[in-house]
């Protein structure tokens, strides 16, 4: 069978208002980069005849501008889930513009299988190459590729030359409950799937030939701060490995998104007594590239190379040195349950505030705005060996406390939080009852100049097993409705 070369604007003829879209890639690696670009410009001219033109989109994590920034602006998008990034589709969620719904991304593909999302009308994938019988290579990211090929009826390709990632992807999709079976991976680079995505060749309406890299995040260069924690969390697991706790071998570790992830992999860069490790993650960024070349890290599977184009630049033209230390997965796999827990990983995420009994915020801004999502670290803290959570001890040049009397969104309860680390230090919160775990978050990770105020709410919440004032807590929360940002000394005037 042979295939239609079309243009990116033909292919977007395909996609009708009402439409569900489900899209390769994970963060802004690995999706399709031409295609959707065209629906934007297609709803703008629809808007301008007075029509409507809206599509639910779904993809493994976030996107870049070229998609959730262009539809956003060109109001093509009715629905989204589960992860953004981009500030101009964040805005329009947080306006109440476009539906979004938050979830662990171990569940995206699994969601719509079941049908709990809309219909998949259209899949469009970004691939090295399809050959005659329907083997997809695909890019830099696994993402729901094979589980929207399996459930649109028309599949656009976006094939783009500028990869090289044939033999670095494993593809597997569960069987659905009642028939689901173990997933066999019992080390973290083991494979277990197929090096392609296999769809119905009679479904592909075209080709969109392509040669662009990937968008890329630039990371704000690490500070003092961001230092010191990489520097904390690193100390911690030496600690640990000293008690036994980490076996002599070590341990897999997960490493979140953003500028605090990347500095505790700096630390580990620049660490050496931690023996060569796997990572098993759902992002893979530049540091881990530069910690497989120092010898420290022996493999890394991942849902996305979401590496600077500098960087990847480097892993295709050294591929025969990358080739079995790196394994891209779906996210239902990079991020399931089951293998983080068999695995024994070491997860490291961030925080927007974690209260004093160790609940976490990782998504909205005071409770309400949301910020990117909770992304894949639910998948990992919940399961995973031991569950680190770092952050800034304050934010917004001092203004605003990142340890808090009580979080204004709960992400992952203090059930599934075993470590927090700031700049000041790491509190180690396993086996501790809620009050060893308040005295100490105050005492080892908040800024010295909110902890006065936080020993103050623990001395007017004395009863229960988890103390709390709720009359003081919805002060607080009154405040941030007026304020629309936590300061602490702001709320402790309504308190006191
Ligand atoms: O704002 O950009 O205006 O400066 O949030 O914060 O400190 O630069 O940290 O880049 O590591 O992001 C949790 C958002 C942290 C990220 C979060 C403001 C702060 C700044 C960014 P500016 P930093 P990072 C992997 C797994 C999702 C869950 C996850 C994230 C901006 O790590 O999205 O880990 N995680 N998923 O000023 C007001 C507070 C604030 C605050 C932070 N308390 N109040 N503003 N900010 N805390 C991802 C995947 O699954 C793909």
């Amino acid at each position: 069978m042979s295939y239609r070369i079309i243009t990116a604007a033909e292919a977007a003829n395909y996609i009708n208002d009402g439409d569900g879209v489900g899209i390769s890639g994970f963060t802004l690696s690995g999706t399709p980069k031409t295609v959707l670009p065209e629906v934007a410009r297609r709803a703008e001219e629809a808007h301008a005849a007075g029509k409507p033109f809206k599509i639910d989109l779904y993809s493994g994590a976030s996107t870049g501008d070229a998609i959730d920034g262009a539809l956003t602006r060109a109001q093509a998008i009715r629905f989204r889930a589960p992860f953004i990034s981009n500030p101009t589709v964040r805005n329009a969620i947080n306006t109440k513009e476009i539906t979004y719904t938050d979830l662990h991304l171990s569940l995206m593909a699994q969601d719509l299988r079941y049908g709990f999302m809309g219909k998949v009308n259209v899949a469009i994938l970004e691939a090295v190459d399809i050959t005659d019988d329907g083997k997809v290579y695909l890019t830099t990211a696994g993402g729901i590729g094979q589980t929207v090929a399996n459930l649109a009826d028309r599949i656009i390709i976006e094939r783009n030359t500028y990869h090289h990632t044939i033999g670095l992807h494993d593809v597997y999709e569960p069987l659905d409950p009642p028939y689901r079976k173990e997933i066999p991976i019992y080390k973290a680079d083991d494979r277990v799937g197929r090096p392609y995505v296999q769809v119905d060749p009679k479904k592909v309406v075209g080709i969109v030939e392509v040669n662009m890299p990937n968008e890329v995040v630039v990371f704000k260069e690490l500070d003092e701060v961001t230092r010191k924690i990489g520097e904390n969390v690193v100390n911690f697991i030496l600690e640990d490995m000293k008690r036994g706790i980490i076996p002599a071998e070590g341990l897999p570790i997960q490493s979140g998104i953003g500028n605090v992830a990347n500095a505790v992999l700096k630390g580990l860069e620049e660490c050496n007594g931690i023996p060569p490790l796997y990572l098993y993650s759902e992002v893979l960024q530049d540091s881990v590239i530069k910690l497989m070349e120092l010898g420290r890290v022996k493999a890394g599977s991942t849902c996305s190379l979401s590496l600077s184009r500098e960087c990847l630049d480097h892993v295709y033209d050294n591929l025969d040195f990358f080739r079995d230390k790196l394994v891209l997965r779906p996210s239902e796999i990079s991020n399931h349950p089951e293998v983080i827990r068999r695995l024994g990983i070491i997860a490291m995420n961030t925080a927007i505030e974690v209260d004093l009994y160790g609940c976490v915020n990782s998504s909205h801004i005071c409770g309400t705005r949301l910020m990117n999502g909770i992304g894949g670290s639910g998948d990992f803290a919940r399961n995973a060996y031991i569950s680190i959570f770092t952050c800034p001890s304050t934010q917004k040049g001092g203004q605003i406390s990142s340890i808090v009397p009580i979080v204004t969104h709960a992400d992952h309860t203090e059930h599934d939080v075993n470590i927090v680390a700031t700049e000041w230090g790491v509190a180690d919160l396993r086996g501790k009852g809620p009050d060893e775990r308040a005295k100490l978050l105050i005492e080892k990770c908040a800024h010295p100049d909110y902890k006065q105020l936080l020993w103050d709410y623990l001395k007017i919440s004395k009863c229960g097993h988890v103390s709390h004032n709720v009359a003081a807590a919805l002060g607080m929360h009154a405040t941030f409705e007026r304020s629309g940002d936590m300061r602490l000394t702001d709320w402790s005037k309504n308190l006191f």
